[in-house]
């Protein structure tokens, strides 16, 4: 049965696929507590730990999980310093969740003519752990930037894995070794200083993780957000395990990666899904897009806009004046501190405050 689930996978393109037991993570119990004690695990988890360690319940009987990698990024360029915003190129192309779930699903109904069994695909979607399933299945090793990385495709891999409740031999593992040995680039080039000595990630202040949450951005953290729209790859990029996946020949052209962000600022909802809804990156609609094209805004000077940025002050939205009074400060303080000074008086207590607070009242 392993074999013939490694040959259907290849036929449909997937070259990684590991077999782990469904067994409980508890050697990653201790990690998990760590992270919420901390306060570096985010809203995009499960918080209930026990959830997360034990995963049986996602599918009843579960015996075997089929892990895979998908690579991603082949070829791809930073683009150069424009006047545009950067969405991650995670986020090129078409949704990777759609495409990894359509091929596993494919697996699925391929295997499914030899013999009947319940399954449970999961792509980033479920309370599993993904990067911990997948090293367990000997499909590659945690880098200090938390990635998990291939040997040949390095760490832009996506991953997925499908429960079966069929027993299936599993992969013995290689022993991880740590590949990254003395390196630390990442960790210096980290534009927060999310990645911290111990492996693990300030989710908190990771790039990635501030372009995606609702939650308020601290302002010593917006600088960092750079002109990203979506996602960050600087970790990823700066990585030597990388060199080879991102220097190969490719006939990609990533330039849809880039966001108009004066057409961002003009977009209807309706616009907007009907452009971006098919990629990735696009998960958490427009208004935090355009939260972050007025971050990206202030980081990157692009005065152009104090005028669309300037009227959010007037406009209906306690998220958009937040960070318009921010940037405005940022594109031109003496001609913008009395414009927001005058705002005072009309705006509730929290907007008020933060306006006072930027103005050092
Ligand atoms: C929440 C989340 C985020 C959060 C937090 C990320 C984080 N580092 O935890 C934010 C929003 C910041 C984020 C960002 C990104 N994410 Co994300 N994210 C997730 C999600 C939903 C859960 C991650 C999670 O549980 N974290 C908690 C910690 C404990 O687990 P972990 O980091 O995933 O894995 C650790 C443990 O497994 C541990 N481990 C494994 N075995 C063992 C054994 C022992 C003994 C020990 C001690 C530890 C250990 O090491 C791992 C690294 O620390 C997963 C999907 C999923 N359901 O798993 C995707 C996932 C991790 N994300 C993914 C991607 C692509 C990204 C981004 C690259 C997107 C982007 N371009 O902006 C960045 C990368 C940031 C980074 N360097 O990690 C991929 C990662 C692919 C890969 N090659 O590793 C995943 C797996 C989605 C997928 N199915 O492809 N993400």
């Amino acid at each position: 049965m392993k074999d013939k689930i490694i040959e259907a996978a290849n036929a449909l393109g997937i070259d990684r696929i590991g077999f782990t037991k469904m067994t409980k993570l508890d050697e990653l119990s201790e990690l998990l507590n760590y992270r919420i004690k901390n306060d570096y695990s985010c809203e995009f988890e499960e918080q209930d730990i026990s959830k997360r360690l034990d995963v049986s319940y996602l599918l009843p009987n579960c015996k075997t999980i089929i892990t895979v990698i998908f690579p991603y990024a082949k070829g791809y360029r930073v683009p150069e310093k424009t006047d545009m915003g950067n969405l991650s190129v995670s986020s090129y192309g078409m949704d990777y969740h759609k495409v990894l779930h359509e091929k596993l699903e494919l697996l699925v109904l391929k295997l499914k003519k030899e013999i009947e069994f319940n399954y449970k695909i999961c792509v980033d979607n479920t309370p599993l752990i993904d990067r911990a399933v997948c090293t367990k299945s000997g499909l590659g090793y945690i880098g200090k930037n938390n990635m998990l990385i291939d040997d040949e495709y390095g760490s832009f891999v996506f991953l997925g894995s499908v429960l079966i409740d069929l027993d299936i031999s599993v992969d013995e593992p290689d022993i991880i070794t740590d590949k990254c040995k003395s390196c630390n680039i990442c960790i210096s080039k980290c534009p927060n200083s999310a990645i911290l000595e111990n492996r693990m990630i300030n989710t908190k202040k990771c790039v990635s993780y501030l372009s995606q949450t609702k939650e308020y951005i601290p302002i010593e953290y917006r600088k960092a957000m750079g002109n990203q729209i979506y996602g960050c790859d600087i970790c990823q990029i700066n990585c030597p395990k990388n060199y080879k996946i991102l220097n190969q020949e490719s006939k990609e052209d990533y330039s849809s990666l880039l966001v108009d962000l004066g057409e961002l600022f003009k977009m209807s909802n309706k616009e907007f899904n009907l452009k971006y809804e098919n990629i990735a990156g696009s998960w958490r609609g427009k208004n935090i897009w355009k939260r972050n094209a007025i971050i990206a805004c202030a980081n990157m000077g692009f005065n152009n806009f104090y005028d669309i940025i300037k009227d959010e002050l007037y406009g209906q939205s306690q998220m958009f004046k937040t960070y318009a009074a921010w940037a405005l400060l940022k594109l031109d303080i003496e001609k913008s501190k009395d414009i927001i000074y005058n705002r005072i008086k009309y705006e509730n207590e929290f907007i008020s405050n933060e306006y006072k607070k930027l103005l050092e009242l």
